[in-house]
């Protein structure tokens, strides 16, 4: 097998191709590699695979969906899967937020997101609204709203001059100088404070259409936010009539011991965005969950015809609606999203503290990460380091910068938590 024609997506392809890393198959917790090594996955793959892998319901479902009803399409012709689905879907998110619009991924709920925002405001009269606010270290896809939305700088850097104008940036939440905090931060709910003393005044709350942020964010490092930051960033939408957006790609579908974050941090959005855990990886599948009351102003506009030009060719497949209605019932049965061992988890990623090179150790829910001090000259290689040698011990886990990411499939056991901080700790032992 020659590797040169596949371009690797976020991958140093050139490094990988010199040094591949391949997986044949995977079951439950573990993947085992075309050489036949059994690897345990610490990071759900890819933030995705709550249920663990080649769970045999989602499976089974796939497989009858293919031999009944390979695609349909929901352009103006329907099939039951999405309507069964998302009315599943309201049943298990915050009250009020009862519609979903479908995607197939994370990057398209996000654009779609932004298209609903700004699509309600010009159907009540208010279309000067227009204007984003995104947030420092946040990631909301590759699309061209999610890259202009987000807040990784290399994401950003060869884009700039094509990222779409009209968005501004909160600060993130991380305070280096706060480390080893368990869970939230007592304090810091104030950083909320800058979009009401700094961008609405700068922008005018009349010309912006909404404030996007994920809960948790993940890939820029796992930065949890300080106790009271999310309510306050509600007051302040509130207050101005701008729409609250929480991306819950990673967020959602147990991670933080709820169905959403904004469960878990009593805090109410006016949309959703998801994907990833929602079928637990097994077919791509995205969406944009939205509060009764933007889908009734769409529903309720004059004139007959198309309410919302926008949709996907894919939107509502089949497959990822079958595997979704099974990943959801996987999730009920086996009460994954309850994560009893997220005390453990916390405990876990905190007994790092004190081995050569951690700077610092969070955590929320199920999702972790360890930072490490960058080697001068070098940002990046510690972490990689620890990836590459982690992966030879049969430990999968994810290099975020300086940073290692830890997200394991809701249904690790106390066994596979040591094994994975375990062996994480070896190697850092072993570390330059
Ligand atoms: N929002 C959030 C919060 C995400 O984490 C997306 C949107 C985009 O989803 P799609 O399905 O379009 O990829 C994501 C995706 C990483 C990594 O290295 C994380 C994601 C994707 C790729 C890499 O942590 N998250």
């Amino acid at each position: 097998m020659k590797l040169d024609h596949y371009w690797m997506p976020f991958t140093d392809n050139r490094r990988f191709k010199g040094r591949p890393r391949l997986v044949a198959s995977a079951k439950g917790m573990y993947y085992t590699t075309v050489e036949g090594k059994q690897v345990l996955d610490g990071l759900a793959t890819l933030w995705c695979v709550n249920a663990g892998h080649g769970h045999p319901r989602i499976v089974e479902a796939i497989r009858r969906q293919a031999g009944e009803l390979d695609f349909g399409s929901s352009f103006g012709l329907g099939h039951p899967l999405p309507f069964v689905l998302a009315e599943r879907i309201a049943a298990l998110a915050p009250r009020g937020m009862e519609h979903v619009f479908f995607t197939n991924s994370g990057s398209e709920a996000i654009d779609t997101a932004m298209k609903i925002a700004v699509a309600y405001h010009r159907l009540r009269g208010e279309g000067t609204r227009t204007r984003f606010i995104g947030r420092e270290r946040s990631y909301h896809g590759v699309n061209i709203g999610g890259t202009s939305l987000g807040g990784v700088a290399a994401n950003r850097k060869a884009y700039s001059g094509i990222l779409m104008p009209g968005i501004d940036h909160l600060r993130h939440t991380h305070d280096a100088k706060r480390r080893f905090v368990r869970g939230c931060a007592e304090t810091g709910a104030e950083l909320a404070d800058e979009l009401e003393e700094r961008l609405i005044p700068l922008h005018d709350a009349s010309n912006i259409a909404a404030v996007v942020v994920d809960p948790v964010a993940a890939s820029g490092g796992v930065l949890v936010p300080p106790k009271g930051y999310l309510a306050r960033l509600r007051e302040i939408c509130s207050r101005h009539g701008i729409l609250l957006v929480f991306d819950e790609v990673i967020t959602g579908w147990g991670r933080l011991g709820a169905p959403f974050a904004a469960q878990h941090f009593g805090v109410e959005p006016d949309l959703i965005t998801f994907a990833k855990g929602i079928t637990s990886g097994a077919v791509p599948l995205g969406g944009v969950i939205v509060r009764k009351a933007i889908y009734e102003t769409f529903m309720h506009a004059q004139g007959a015809g198309m309410e919302f030009f926008h949709g996907y060719t894919y939107s509502g497949h089949p497959l990822a609606c079958a595997a979704g209605l099974a990943a959801l019932e996987a999730y009920a049965e086996e009460k994954l999203f309850d994560i009893p061992l997220a005390g453990r988890f916390e405990d876990g990623v905190h007994a790092l503290k004190g081995l050569p090179h951690v700077v610092d150790c969070r955590n929320l829910g199920f999702i972790g990460a360890v930072e490490l001090e960058p080697r001068p000259g070098a940002p990046g290689a510690r972490a990689y380091e620890t990836f590459e040698k982690c992966w030879e011990r049969g430990v999968f886990v994810r290099p975020m910068g300086d940073a290692l990411a830890f997200c394991p499939p809701l249904i690790a056991e106390s066994k596979h938590l040591e094994q994975m901080f375990g062996t994480v700790a070896e190697v850092l032992k072993t570390l330059s």
